[in-house]
């Protein structure tokens, strides 16, 4: 009795075995041990075959080419969903928002990233994350105002102005600057129209997150932004003012089934000036000191 069973644990042992074996590490499944063997190099998946970079190079290319043609109702979500980036809760949100909800992956390149990072590291490091926020939105943060930048990252804020507000729009000259510890998170809300105006910019530097937009009165119209590091995304009319946004944290950090798994993360905010005190003229980020 004892010997049967443990020959049979061995049997089953071995066939859950071969499936793992012959299953290519858990990508390849099949019915039987025999089909899997005999399929093995005629129906074949390399996982990571590209890099993060060739894969966005990729994106990058097919885009404006794709952007041209008619879709259907599968291709419409991805089309409109902005490279991949951008998900949404249906068609019409994303068509809607399309122009007021957007992600420019890669705006900033590793090097300015890095001159970025690198010039608010003493001032961040400074300050001490705070878990109590005065309106309770935010959680694990430490924060700054800053109107005095470096040549270079003077330069990367004027790309920002020219990329995400009007000829228009001035700027508020505070840019703020926020860093979330890896279990750092921002609550839903909407920016108090006493401190912003109609447009929203913010970078993203180190760690990439998922924000998420739901509208206020109707919440089951959403989107979900994937912020990469190096990223820029852009909140204006309707997206900033009928849809709160979050930065989720880490458990809730999912870009569609994706998990966007959350480190220490930066993000560098523009924000036009609130309506009625804009001169009219844009602003221009103050020179260094
Ligand atoms: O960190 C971010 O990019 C978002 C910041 C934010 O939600 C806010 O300051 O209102």
């Amino acid at each position: 009795m004892g010997r049967l069973l443990s020959g049979r644990l061995k049997m089953a042992a071995s066939g859950r075995l071969a499936m793992r074996m012959l299953s290519g590490c858990g990508w390849v499944r099949g019915s039987d041990p025999a089909v899997l063997s005999r399929l093995r190099d005629e129906a074949v998946v390399r996982p990571g075959f590209l890099s993060q970079a060739e894969e966005d190079t990729l994106t990058r290319e097919l885009e404006p080419q794709l952007r041209r043609r008619r879709y259907d109702g599968r291709l419409a979500m991805r089309m409109l969903s902005g490279c991949g980036w951008v998900r949404g809760s249906d068609p019409a949100v994303l068509s809607r928002l399309r122009d007021e909800a957007v992600v420019r992956p890669g705006f900033l390149s590793q090097a300015e990233e890095d001159t970025l990072t690198r010039e608010l590291e003493p001032q961040l490091r400074r300050r001490r994350y705070e878990y109590d926020h005065w309106d309770a939105a935010i959680h694990g943060f430490r924060e700054t105002e800053k109107s005095r930048w470096s040549d270079a990252s003077q330069a990367i804020l004027h790309r920002v102005q020219e990329a995400a507000f009007g000829p228009d729009e001035s700027l508020l000259s505070l840019v703020h600057v926020l860093d979330l510890e890896p279990q750092g998170y921002i609550k839903p809300h909407v920016d108090s129209v006493k401190f912003c105006g109609s447009t929203i910019a913010g970078l993203s530097l180190l760690s990439p997150s998922v924000m998420k937009l739901v509208h206020t009165q109707e919440p089951e119209q959403w989107l979900e932004l994937l912020l990469e590091p190096g990223s820029l995304y852009i909140l204006r009319g309707s997206a900033r003012y009928d849809f709160s946004h979050e930065i989720l944290r880490d458990e809730e950090s999912f870009f569609g089934e994706r998990h966007v798994p959350r480190g220490r993360r930066i993000s560098v905010i523009c924000r036009s000036l609130p309506e009625g005190m804009g001169s009219g003229r844009p602003g221009k980020p103050p020179p260094a000191s």
